[in-house]
Order: structure tokens, then sequence, then C-alpha cells
């Protein structure tokens, strides 16, 4: 059972719609907090944190928006730390997933401090790998991943106790299906692992995602950062960015189920649930019911042994 806290960040000035401002709002209506108490959890809703508005400006040097995304992050980074700092795990509640350049960073500095081993499980239709010479939109959304890695701005690279806050062995991608021409390139340069769905077809969910945490130990913190595009858009439909082609319910839920069973998720972002472009709430439905895989759901009481399945 873990001491959860939820934090809000209601904004979408790093994305390409509007709408997932009202994201945080969305998930608790879906009652994120009771489904996780349900299940044994503390927790505790810190409410949003506060950030400039969206001035629907054109980009500036390849950034829309630089100075606001820099606002929101920096306040994203101060209370994932404050509550890391107490114990907790902390739950970002977007929001778009430029909020993850500040989540991350409090994270990974968390763990240098704490001797512990950063595994990041980026869970999304893109690579959000983007800097402002390749980026089509200028969107800061499509680009935390590479921020995270030190290509971006200042403001956005320098925001953990170190520039990079990560390396790019400590970042695992899942469900990729739409990489653009740049991020390619430096995805192969990078080195970082991809499990697109190409992959997941080809060798199967179970089988991609006992890769991917393949690594994991008891000295390991895994950071989920969980963009609800992910999952194919007959069943999230409520995203700013959607692309056909993606995971089923059940897929998507087993990816929860495969993390839940190693015990050592520390921290989480649920971004770019966008409430304008969703019907009567289902992708924010839908990411709570993740979430409360992610967090050991399950409909037996223990995992069905494979070696000996039910006859
Ligand atoms: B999200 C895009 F061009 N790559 O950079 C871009 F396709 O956080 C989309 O994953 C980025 O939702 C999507 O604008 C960002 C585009
Ligand atoms: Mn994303
Ligand atoms: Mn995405
Ligand atoms: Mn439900």
């Amino acid at each position: 059972m873990a001491q959860i806290s939820l934090i809000g960040a209601p904004t979408d000035v790093g994305a390409s719609l509007a709408g997932c401002r009202l994201g945080p709002g969305a998930l608790r209506v879906a009652r994120l907090a009771s489904g996780l108490r349900a299940l044994g959890n503390d927790v505790r809703d810190i409410g949003d944190v506060a950030g400039p508005p969206n001035p629907r400006r054109e980009p500036v040097d390849g950034y829309k928006h630089l100075p606001e995304v820099t606002a929101w992050n920096h306040a994203v980074r101060d209370a994932v730390a404050v509550e890391l700092a107490e114990g907790r795990l902390p739950i970002l509640l977007g929001g778009d997933h430029s909020l993850a350049i500040g989540s991350i960073s409090a994270v990974a500095a968390h763990c240098r401090a704490a001797g512990k081993k950063l595994l990041i499980i980026w869970v999304d239709a893109h690579a959000d790998i983007n800097t402002n010479e390749m980026t089509p939109s200028g969107n800061i959304h499509g680009m935390p991943v590479a921020c995270l890695l030190g290509h971006g701005p200042a403001e956005l690279t320098g925001m953990s106790d170190q520039v990079p806050a990560i390396t790019a062995d400590q970042i695992h991608q899942v469900g990729l299906r739409s990489v653009d021409p740049g991020e390619k390139r430096f995805l192969a340069e990078s080195g970082l692992a991809v499990y697109d769905m190409r992959f997941l077809d080809e060798v199967g969910t179970r089988r991609a995602m006992t890769r991917v945490l393949a690594s994991v130990d008891a000295a390991t913190h895994l950071h989920l950062s969980l963009d609800l595009d992910f999952v194919d858009p007959s069943v999230a439909p409520g995203v700013g960015t959607p692309v056909v082609g993606g995971p089923t319910y059940r897929e998507a839920h087993l990816v929860m189920e495969m993390i839940a069973d190693t015990g050592r998720l520390g921290s989480l972002d649920i971004v770019e649930v966008n409430t304008a472009l969703d019907v009567r709430n289902a992708t924010a439905e839908l990411a709570v019911d993740l979430v409360e895989s992610l967090f050991g759901k399950s409909t037996l009481l223990r995992v069905t042994d494979l070696a000996n399945p039910p006859r």
C-alpha cells in the first residue's frame, strides 16, 4: 500500500489544442482518489498548482509559450519534490506532457540523493523527443524527453540537480507509432530503448514488458509517464493528438498490471486527457481504471501461474 499525493497541474500551454487544462478536474470526477483508497492506499489530494494562462501565441525561436511552460514546470517540480521528500508517491494530474519535465526533474534529483536507480517508462503514441530545430509544431509537449536528456532551452534542461536530468539508458518508451523524421534520427543516435507498436505486435505485450522491466530490482524507483494517447483512440477518444493503431483496453491494462507486479512504482504522470474532445468522460475513466491496475487491482487474489495455467 502506498502513501499517494495527487498534484493537479491544469494547463495546456505546452499542447497543440486547448482542453487538457481540464484534465485534473476530469480525473477527480472519475473518482481517482476513492478508487485508489479502495485498494488500501493512503491518498492526499494537495489540489492544483498555479501558473499562467494560455496566451495562445505563435512559436518564438521554435518554442510555443516557453515562459509559460517554464513557470508551470517550476510549480510542478517543486510540488513533486516536496511530496517525494515526505516519502510519498506523487501522481501528477496533467495537463499536457511538457509537465513531465518538471516532475521527472524532481524525481531524478530525489533518486540521486536517495541512492536509488531510476527507470522511466514512457508510455505514449509519440516519442516526445523533438527540439526547437526539428519540431513540426513548436509545441513543447512534443519535447520533454529531449529536454530531460539535456537538449532544449536552459530553462527546461536545468530543472533537476544536474544537466542532463537523466541519461538515455534510464528511459524505455512503449507504444510509439507516430515519430517525426528528426525524432527517428535522435532516437537512433541516443540509443534509447523503444518498444514501438510493431514490436508489441510481433513480440506481444507480455514479452515486451518482460524486457522493459528486466533490470528492475529492489533499488529501483520506477516512474511511469502515462500519456493517454498511448491507448487506441477508439478506447481513449479524449486526447489532443490521437493516433490510430494503439493498444486495446486489455493490452493497456496488461502493461499496468506487469508494472504493478514489480512493486517498485515510485511516481506517476497522467497527462494529455482532453475533456473538450472526450465522450462522457470516458478517457478520464479509462485513466482511472488503468491507474487502479497500476496499483494492484486484479480480478483474482493471485497472479496466474503461467507455468501451471488453470485447466
Ligand atoms: B504528446 C508531434 F508533430 N510530434 O512534436 C509534435 F506529431 O505529449 C506531436 O505525445 C507531439 O501528446 C505529441 O508536435 C505530444 C507532431
Ligand atoms: Mn506525450
Ligand atoms: Mn502522445
Ligand atoms: Mn471506473
